[in-house]
């Protein structure tokens, strides 16, 4: 009887609790909060180009303890043939939620066709710097304190080039300087675009005049090692992480995936295989996306991958990979199961038939 007693009271005050848990509710409160610089591109969006863009980047530009946001700023294809436009948004946080554009004070004013944003320390400083991905050329803003930045970008060798997208921050070979991976996307050339007068091979889908990447040339990647006195060394082909066959780099994510306390590297491929560039130690990779089975979709399909995301979601020690994709494709969720490679439990979780394209995602809770 007492037990019957024990477990009815258990019930009732459960009952009790999730009765009293009030639900959670979002609103939107971006423009009372002064978010208020909404980026756009063409709305016209014929081209690749017009398509990709859109990041956003919390972090504490001055250590006050308050998250600051930046956000990418794409363009138009006029905008671009221009010169471009700043490249992002600095938004700092200062009383009650509310924010200021502090772009201009802040100096990050670069122009371009901003595509990505990768924040970290690069020169071990205690301020957190930016990297900013794009179509035309990247930008490496240094950290100067309180918000203020300069661009180091060609004394720091990271332009780049082409059609950037992806780009993460890890110290691969462990000297203690943080190295930059940049994963770039379609070769495109926006003063020799189709037309609808005067097509390419690649334009018109489905009778519409629009640019599909699928028949275009693709840029390779790269790695740039810091050499830890503010300049870099583009090492990709001799780190073997170059992508020769240049298929559209997207997504990218460092992570110790195989508990040897060396980054690897998962890089999600639009319409090809992913790779994953497993650490060797000596300061190169092996790609071995295909033999861990991450490379494909479920149904071993070269999939629209665009984002992908390491963190431990069954809290077992090792990493797990998350990896988006376009419209109603599957999406990819792999479980790590050591030396037998990863499984993908897609269909089983339940996630493989969302509708929407989705760019990028994120496990929520503590990271493994
Ligand atoms: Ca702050
Ligand atoms: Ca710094
Ligand atoms: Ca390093
Ligand atoms: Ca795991």
């Amino acid at each position: 009887m007492r037990l019957f007693t024990t477990l009815f009271m258990l019930f009732f005050f459960s009952a009790l609790v999730r009765a009293q848990t009030p639900p959670i509710h979002f609103r939107d409160v971006g423009m009372e909060a002064g978010l208020t610089k909404v980026p756009f591109s063409s709305m016209k969006q014929h081209y690749v180009v017009e398509t990709i863009s859109g990041g956003v980047a919390l972090f504490d530009c001055d250590n006050d303890g308050k998250l600051d946001i930046l956000v990418v700023n794409d363009a138009t294809i006029e905008q671009a043939r221009g010169g471009g436009v700043p490249m992002v948004t600095l938004y700092h946080q200062g009383e009650n939620l509310k924010f200021a554009d502090i772009t201009k004070e802040a100096g990050l004013t670069h122009k371009g066709w901003g595509m990505g944003i990768a924040v970290a320390d690069y020169n071990n400083d205690g301020l957190p710097d930016i990297y900013v991905t794009g179509y035309g050329g990247n930008v490496l803003y240094h950290n100067l304190g309180n918000c203020k930045f300069e661009d180091v970008t060609e004394k720091a060798g990271v332009a780049g080039g082409g059609f950037s997208a992806g780009a993460a921050w890890a110290d691969y070979d462990r000297d203690g300087h943080l190295d930059l991976f940049v994963s770039r996307y379609v070769h495109t050339d926006l003063n020799h675009l189709p037309t609808a007068e005067n097509p390419s091979k690649n334009f018109f889908h489905k009778g519409l005049p629009v640019e599909n990447p699928w028949t275009m040339d693709g840029e390779t990647d790269f790695l740039f090692h810091n050499r830890g006195d503010g300049t870099f060394e583009e090492v990709s082909k001799k780190a073997g992480v170059d992508d020769p066959a240049g298929h559209f780099g997207l997504g990218v994510v460092w992570g110790d995936y195989d508990n040897q306390g060396w980054p690897s590297l998962l890089v999600a491929n639009d319409t090809g295989p992913n790779y994953l560039y497993h650490n060797k130690h000596d300061g190169t990779f092996e790609e071995v996306g295909m033999l861990s089975g991450v490379a494909l979709s479920p149904e071993g399909r070269e999939v629209g991958n665009m984002g992908v995301e390491m963190g431990d979601f069954d809290r077992d020690g090792k990493l797990d990979f998350a990896i988006t994709d376009y419209a109603d494709q599957p999406k990819g969720l792999y479980l790590n199961q050591g030396d037998q490679g990863f499984t993908d439990l897609t269909y089983s979780a339940k996630i493989a038939q969302t509708r929407a394209t989705a760019r990028s995602m994120r496990f929520l809770g503590p990271r493994g």
